[in-house]
């Protein structure tokens, strides 16, 4: 029961000194630099992005993520076909291979979000929950910005 506590609190610990840094630490599993694309009032789609780490000995795999904020959450990847950019939702999830990283950015993987049912006008942060397979979930505030890159324009699904 003591055990339990201290890794609780350790646990806590580096997940408040973290999050400060916009780090993030379960088990496992780090995230980096989590962020979604602002979006105008009336529109219904956006898209967020991050890095993630997987320093354990076996693979990972984000299932799937959750929000309050959109109705439709999937993880797409995307590539280019006759010069024309392809969505493509990543129903059994995105594997992070053992001791590597994966980069979620304009242009490639992302997390997508539609049917958008917020006002997201004054909010700096919008939270998102990740289920992975082995490291269970973690609840993130990924930080509203606008978007430089022309990555995700002139794309179909
Ligand atoms: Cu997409």
């Amino acid at each position: 029961m003591k055990k339990n506590f201290f890794y609780f609190c350790l646990f806590l610990f580096c997940f408040i000194q973290n999050s400060w840094s916009d780090d993030f630490i379960i088990n496992n599993i780090v995230i980096n630099k989590p962020w979604i694309k602002s979006i105008h009032s009336g529109q219904k789609v956006t898209s967020g992005y991050l890095e993630i780490i997987n320093n354990s000995k076996s693979d990972d795999v984000l299932l799937s993520i959750e929000s309050n904020f959109a109705k439709n959450n999937q993880i797409h990847s995307m590539n280019i076909q006759n010069d024309v950019m392809k969505m493509k939702h990543l129903k059994s999830g995105l594997i992070i291979k053992k001791k590597s990283k994966i980069v979620l950015k304009p242009g490639g993987f992302h997390l997508m979000f539609s049917e958008i049912n917020e006002e997201l006008k004054n909010k700096k942060y919008l939270y998102i929950k990740l289920n992975f397979k082995k490291n269970v979930s973690i609840e993130i505030p990924f930080q509203i910005k606008k978007n430089n890159t022309k990555g995700h324009v002139n794309h179909k699904h």
